[in-house]
């Protein structure tokens, strides 16, 4: 095996789901890969409360999962993405590393950059604001003064107002801004990209960087694997 990253988008696993043990094992099998970087390019559950007393029995599941990868000296890299909360806290208490982006150094000319894909779209202002006050620290404040069942409780309740801000953002595809984001990309030397969110399966072409749109590990059973080299395959997720 020479690959030296898997990453998966959007589970969006919630709680009793099915594909959680689809993704367990799938976790089992990067286990025995030898790659070392395993990339979570967010949105890994319908919502995550990135605090201590805030963890679902799946959470918990998946967290005892990905520390146990984290302790055999493998690195865990989370991108934030629009469903996950307070995850700089997460970062904290467990040895998920968390990121807005994370590039992937290869052994090839070019450098990955990884990122959900939420924050592209800069004309949605009215989603930006929500998502930069849902995270400020005050917020963060008062809901850790919650208990946990209420914090939990309030979790589901930001879901069903999420729903509503990304059924807007997703009706179009907002090509100027990726195009935008594209040439900073460029601009910073960054020649290729992997984006979730969007649960396309596509890669095109902006600005002379080629981004790639990984499709959701649930519907499409799919992940993506990085070889050392930089080249980049969509494998299936046994079920
Ligand atoms: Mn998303």
């Amino acid at each position: 095996m020479d690959d030296l990253a898997w990453c998966a988008a959007d589970p969006h696993l919630s709680i009793g789901d099915p594909v959680l043990s689809v993704f367990l094992a799938w976790l089992q099998d990067f286990e025995r890969a030898d790659a070392p970087h395993l990339v979570l390019l967010g949105d890994l559950f319908q919502v995550w409360i990135g605090l201590p007393g805030a963890q679902t029995p799946e959470q918990e599941t998946v967290l005892a999962a990905l520390s146990r990868l984290a302790g055999n000296g493998r690195k865990v890299i989370y991108l934030a993405g629009n469903r996950d909360y307070f995850m700089k806290e997460l970062a904290r208490w467990s040895p998920i590393r968390v990121c807005d982006h994370w590039d992937l150094v290869t052994d090839g000319p070019a450098r990955i950059r990884f990122e959900h894909g939420d924050l592209i779209n800069t004309s949605d202002a009215n989603y930006l604001r929500w998502r930069e006050f849902s995270r400020a620290r005050s917020v963060r404040r008062l809901f850790q003064l919650l208990p946990a069942e209420r914090q939990l409780r309030l979790a589901r309740h930001l879901e069903g107002r999420l729903a509503g801000t990304n059924a807007t953002y997703k009706t179009y595809f907002p090509r100027q801004e990726l195009s935008v984001w594209a040439r900073r990309l460029k601009a910073e030397g960054v020649k290729s990209a992997v984006l979730g969110h969007f649960h396309l399966n596509r890669v095109v072409r902006e600005e002379g960087v080629e981004i790639r749109f990984l499709p959701q590990f649930r519907e499409e059973g799919v992940h993506l694997r990085v070889a050392r080299d930089g080249a980049q395959t969509l494998c299936g997720v046994k079920r």
